[in-house]
């Protein structure tokens, strides 16, 4: 979508941000300094309970933060890695305290769901929020992962998260972050996102034990995230400011195999990462796509992250004396689409002395009888398929000024925007697995996500594909104006009862997400 039917879309629904006092964020790394880790929350005796506080303020720049506050002994840190085995509790409780005497000017037209009153109700503004637990296999009912009638404001006591994370939970690495419709994009945009990994992986792919494991999550921001201009990428929130100030660096010794986690988090962006050594691109070993282990290890230069997105993968450091980059290509989204450009996130400096004390992560228990190796979701492929469906991408321009409108449509059915008391647009069953066709024909590329599953992507373009991946989020090219539609068969899995009730698809461009390109299915228990 281009810079003014952005910003004109944008001004159409809500006024002018104005300037905002709230508790104040952490400050961020300054550029140059070793990219470090998020902190590491993780369960005692079996249940993990945080307090979380939503903290809002702007920089210097001119960015706004919004950033998930915690408390630990050493000061507040922003957005930690929430670590988990299969089985264990969530005890999350999110207060929002973002402080904005201006958020009546920065409303949706309507009010929250149509289901009943989750957390606090009311209006919902830029400065109300919720979570959602993106990837994970939870149900989408009040205080797990509902973010259609969850609605938390700012100033009332926290709003407690109790989730169990199911068993079959797959080892891998998912994410938090706040889903208010409307808003999502505007938070997101200002940081409001972290890591939450299931352990296990090692069990399931052993070459990964014993590696220095890192967390990266790559972030995006605009100074205000519907305004034309240009945006910073940030990795674990340093932005490489080079050439007015030093590079980030990753620290490995020269040829240490480490064990990385990749969340794309950014707003809108296709992320192609690679690590390069003097230039060239390394063969990365591919160990996982969102937080789901690939049945073996697949060596590429490239991955493809699509927004909220993530890739695990085997980095090798560069040998002594060579030269390391940690770089994101451009990405072609198409005519309408926002320009994606090519970002070096941080260099690779092998230390030489070998002398640096290497920062474990906690190992899950290699005791626990959760070690089975047979994945959730491993018999997809021969499952009955109970019903087939066609659903689509469009876009829409509306009138000279008007605003584009951003359709998801189910094949059949009137194209029409996301309104949070609609009725689903998909009704199933616990117990269905469907196959989903899903077309893109619109100018721009853009990124399929459903909630509470993964998917198995079972054909591009009408061709069974080679490689038949378990996702969450897809990507589907745009359209050239010629050619046939782009395309992937996506097959669906319904049958687990804990999924069952009211839950959403989207595109995961924020963006088109917040202005209705989204819409809710319902799986009847
Ligand atoms: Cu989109």
């Amino acid at each position: 979508m281009g810079g003014v039917a952005r910003y004109l879309s944008g001004l159409a629904w809500c006024a002018v941000v104005a300037a905002q006092m709230g508790a104040q964020c952490p400050s961020r790394p300054a550029s140059g300094t070793e990219v470090l880790d998020p902190y590491t929350i993780a369960p005692k005796n079996g249940v993990l309970q945080a307090d979380f506080s939503l903290g809002y303020s702007v920089d210097q720049q001119g960015y706004s933060h919004y950033c998930y506050e915690y408390q630990t002994p050493g000061g507040v840190v922003e957005a930690p890695t929430l670590r988990l085995d299969p089985g264990d509790r969530l005890q999350l409780n999110l207060a929002d305290v973002v402080q904005d005497s201006d958020a009546s000017k920065m409303q949706m037209h309507h009010s929250a769901g149509s289901g009943p009153i989750c957390g606090n109700g009311g209006t919902p503004t830029v400065s109300s929020t919720n979570l959602h637990f993106h990837g994970m296999p939870i149900p989408p009912v009040c205080h797990q992962d509902d973010v259609i009638d969850t609605l938390i404001q700012p100033g009332a006591s926290p709003f407690n998260f109790d989730i169990q994370i199911p068993r079959d939970t797959p080892p891998g690495l998912y994410w938090y972050h706040p889903h208010v419709h409307g808003f999502t994009e505007f938070q997101v945009n200002g940081g409001a996102a972290g890591a939450l990994i299931v352990n296990g992986m090692e069990r399931v792919r052993p070459e990964v034990k014993g590696l220095r494991e890192r967390v990266f999550v790559i972030r995006q921001q605009y100074l205000v995230p519907w305004i034309p201009g240009p945006y910073q990428v940030s990795l674990n929130y340093q932005v490489n400011l080079f050439p007015n100030s030093p590079a980030p660096y990753i620290d490995m010794k020269p040829g240490e195999r480490q064990f990385w986690r990749v969340a794309n988090a950014t707003i809108q962006d296709f992320l192609p990462v690679q690590v390069l050594i003097n230039g060239n691109p390394e063969k990365l070993e591919l160990i996982a796509l969102d937080g789901y282990p690939l049945n073996k290890t697949r060596k590429t230069d490239t991955i493809l992250i699509p927004p909220a997105g993530r890739a695990e993968f085997i980095v090798t450091g560069p040998p002594a004396g060579s030269f390391g980059q940690f770089l994101v290509g451009p990405y072609d989204t198409g005519p309408t689409g926002n320009p994606d450009l090519s970002v070096e996130l941080a260099l690779i400096n092998p230390t030489t002395s070998g002398a640096r004390p290497i920062q474990q992560r906690p190992m899950p228990d290699d005791q626990s009888e959760a070690a089975s190796t047979r994945l959730k979701w491993s018999d997809l492929e021969n499952a009955h398929v109970t019903a087939e469906r066609k659903l689509y991408f469009s876009e829409e321009f509306g009138g000279t000024n008007g605003p584009i409108q951003f359709y998801i449509t189910v094949q059949g059915q009137q194209p029409k925007v996301f309104e949070p008391d609609e009725k689903p647009a998909i009704t199933t069953n616990v117990g269905a697995v469907e196959d989903w066709t899903i077309e893109n024909r619109a100018l721009e590329t853009h990124a399929f996500h459903i909630h509470q599953l993964h998917f198995k992507l079972m054909e591009v373009d009408g061709k069974a594909v080679a490689n038949q991946d378990m996702l969450d989020t897809v990507t589907i090219p745009y359209w050239d104006g010629v050619n046939p539609y782009h395309s992937v068969k996506l097959r669906m899995d319904f049958r687990d009862p804990n999924i069952a009730g009211t839950f959403l698809f989207h595109c995961h461009i924020l963006l088109h997400e917040d202005l209705g390109m989204m819409h809710k299915i319902l799986v009847k228990p």
